[in-house]
């Protein structure tokens, strides 16, 4: 007898998690939560007795639909499942994940493939935003083999690209949620914005860190650690987010100097631990506050002239280029390359 959940395991981006079709979990989000805690082997800070890998990256979940609405492929919802709480959370979107909708929705029968390569458009159900993949489907089936590198990620895979439009306030109702480009919390200035993410733009140096320590270090440093909390909890009302004692955003973002050629250095809390590289939509937040006047990381960004401005993210691991369309001052879209891979398809119990 086959008491498992159908359920496809992916890397996407920098992201690993279960990729599950909706009608294959509980409907009600109570039963839904419990099982999937259980697959994750949450809580526990080794997820031992489950598929998580104790990390806040690779502790996440896809939940994917057929779309009734016009225009769009599929429904995806993003859940993040805490590793040592037994959280699993919805206020927060997911771009790496996302890479992996697109070759899970046309696996799953729910995109009919294209010789070449076939479009994929995703409505975001964290955010109720939109973004367009391209999965690369030569003859009419999902590869995930090819030529595209991103950092953060050993080796190539197929590339695909993820558009993202009129992404600003996704979450907090506005790109600005204060109504301004700077605030000052427990003395340290920040940018507080929402461009897909919400996230706390501050710079390294006003926390006495030089903005390019090893991700561990940053982690062991309970000193750092209760200040950002502090930070964070005062700026969730600020910017719409209520109490967020309970939820993984607003992400905080530490801004330095490039080191390696690129627009911005940064060091993300997720909230409580640090990433590896940087998500993508808090990748697309950052370069927005680089790009306003006023904003943390505005006077210390190596931005492009022009109106399609590649602005190259700094992080742990590398950096992600973040491919801005700017008109009349206002970022319009944003470009993002990703691979995903598909790592195993069949039955969690
Ligand atoms: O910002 C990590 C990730 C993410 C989220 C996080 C993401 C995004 O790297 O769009 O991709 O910030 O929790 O997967």
């Amino acid at each position: 007898m086959n008491d498992g959940t159908r359920v496809m395991w992916m890397r996407g981006g920098t992201s690993k998690g279960g990729y599950f079709l909706a009608e294959d979990l509980p409907a009600g989000p109570a039963a839904r939560d419990a099982l999937l805690l259980r697959i994750m082997g949450a809580p526990d800070p080794r997820q031992i007795d489950g598929m998580g890998g104790a990390d806040p990256l690779t502790s996440k979940v896809a939940v994917v639909r057929r779309s009734d609405r016009p225009g769009i492929d599929v429904d995806y919802l993003f859940l993040q499942v805490f590793v040592d709480r037994p959280v699993v959370t919805d206020a927060q979107n997911c771009g790496n994940i996302l890479a992996g909708v697109g070759p899970f929705a046309i696996e799953r029968g729910l995109v009919a493939p294209r010789d070449g390569e076939t479009p994929v458009t995703v409505f975001m159900e964290n955010s109720g935003q939109i973004a367009s993949l391209r999965v690369k489907t030569p003859g009419g089936a999902v590869t995930y083999r090819g030529e595209a590198r991103i950092d953060g990620v050993p080796g190539t895979a197929a590339p695909i690209p993820i558009e993202f439009r009129n992404t600003a306030g996704s979450t907090c109702g506005a790109l600005m949620p204060s109504g301004r480009a700077r605030d000052v919390i427990d003395g340290v200035e920040v940018t507080l914005i929402d461009n897909g993410m919400p996230c706390v733009v501050l710079r390294a140096a006003d926390l006495g860190l030089r903005g390019d320590e090893d991700p561990a270090d940053l982690d062991a440093d309970t000193g750092l650690r209760a200040r950002l909390e502090s930070i964070r909890h005062q700026v969730g009302p600020m910017m719409a987010l209520g109490d967020v004692a309970e939820k993984s955003v607003p992400k905080m973002t530490l801004v330095s100097p490039p080191r390696r050629g690129g627009a911005i250095a940064t060091r993300t809390f997720i909230p409580h631990r640090c990433h590896k590289a940087i998500g993508v939509l808090g990748a697309v937040s950052t370069a927005t506050a680089c790009l306003t006047v006023g904003g943390i990381g505005n006077d210390l960004a190596n931005i492009p002239e022009g109106s399609t401005k590649p602005i190259s993210i700094e992080h742990p691991t590398g950096e992600t280029t973040v491919i801005c369309h700017v008109d009349n001052g206002e970022m319009t879209r944003a470009e993002v390359l990703r691979t995903a891979r598909k790592l195993m398809d069949g039955f969690a119990f």
